[in-house]
């Protein structure tokens, strides 16, 4: 939390992205014949699940098992895990934008805050931060447009430049429900948030100050920081430091193609700084995986704060041993 904020720590702290998941043995345990969906809904698998990574690899924060696609489905979206996230009738109209709604998350999806809150008190004794999450306008607009995930969201793309009322409508419905369904994690027991934009990247940098830039601003205005930080993550993001940086959020959580030292510098004392190595060097040999974060703390020194993390999620054949190096050689900084 400290880091977060930019105040005086020891050493970097370590969560991973993706960190319950199905890397581990355990959480296929704990979903063995459960739908992905069945497993958010409930309280107890859900959190079982979270705090499968404090104990098993050694994380120094618990993130809330869910996904970025649940708040939706209280949007009477007709959405389905496969394993990814696949909607039925895809978002192609001004019509088919006004037919969702934006319902009070404590009575469309409960169960996210009574996850978090049996987290919270789980948590407290141990003083480990609890973290809760949501995807951003942008990135959840890009399936509901597409249908399903993408490599260059195509037909996101298209509505963007043709019709630009029509995405901008389906925007400001999801920046509606994310603002209040981050305040209602934050009131149930959130210590910090993070906003994934995960495919922002995927725009020129125009493009992100005219589509993402106002939308991460208004979320970070609105959102209860003074109890919960914000972290923002952009995936493929490293021409668009700079906007991010004016997002105003308290953490940018950068991706590996970025050098962090470089952007540590840059970015000084405006935001702290969270990343960044690739998760497919978890593969790696123990002694390698410590000397890369050894390197990522030096320089995520240059930024108000760092927190050390992946620059994007655990892959499913993450080698579980390679996670424990990491979090290893993180607490053994000096
Ligand atoms: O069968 C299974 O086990 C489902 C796999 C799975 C899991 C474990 C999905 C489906 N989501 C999750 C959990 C999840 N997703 C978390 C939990 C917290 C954690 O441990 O970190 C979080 C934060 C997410 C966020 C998420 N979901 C993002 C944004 C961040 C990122 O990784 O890029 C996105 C884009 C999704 C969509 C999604 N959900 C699931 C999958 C496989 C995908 C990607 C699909 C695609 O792009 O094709």
């Amino acid at each position: 939390m400290r880091s977060c904020r930019g105040e005086p720590v020891d050493r970097p702290p370590v969560w991973l992205m993706r960190q319950a998941g199905r890397y581990l043995p355990e959480y296929r345990a704990a979903r063995a014949g459960v739908s992905f969906l069945d497993a958010c809904r409930d309280v107890e698998r859900a959190v079982e699940i979270s705090l499968q990574p404090l104990r098993l690899v050694g994380t120094e924060a618990v993130i809330l098992f869910s996904d970025i696609f649940v708040p939706v489905l209280g949007m009477g979206v007709d959405l389905d895990f496969r394993p990814g996230p696949v909607i039925a009738k895809p978002l192609r109209t001004l019509e088919d934008v006004e037919a969702i709604s934006v319902p009070d998350p404590q009575e469309s999806v409960p169960y996210v805050f009574a996850i978090l809150r049996r987290l919270r008190a789980e948590l407290e004794a141990e003083a480990v931060p609890l973290l809760g999450f949501a995807g951003a306008p942008f990135t959840l607009a890009a399936y509901l447009v597409e249908g399903k995930g993408s490599k260059d969201f195509g037909a996101l793309k298209r509505m963007m430049y043709r019709e630009p009322a029509v995405l901008r409508a389906l925007l400001e419905r999801l920046e509606e429900m994310t603002v209040g369904y981050l305040n209602a994690q934050i009131d149930a027991g959130a210590q910090a948030v993070q906003l994934f934009d995960t495919w922002a990247g995927l725009l020129g940098p125009a493009d992100y100050v005219e589509w993402i830039l106002p939308s991460h601003q208004t979320i970070a205005r609105r959102l209860a920081r003074d109890r919960a930080p914000l972290i923002l993550y952009v995936n493929g993001g490293g021409h668009v430091l700079d906007p991010m940086i004016e997002s105003g959020a308290d953490v940018l959580s950068l991706d590996w193609r970025v050098d962090l030292a470089a952007a540590a510098r840059h970015i000084g004392r405006r935001a702290s700084v969270q990343g960044n190595l690739d998760p497919c060097a978890l593969a790696a040999p123990p002694e390698r995986i410590a000397a890369w974060v050894r390197e990522l703390a030096a320089g995520g020194r240059a930024a108000r704060g760092h927190v050390l993390n992946l620059g994007h999620g655990c892959l499913p054949e993450t080698p579980v041993e390679g996670v424990r190096a990491f979090t290893a050689a993180a607490r053994a900084l000096a």
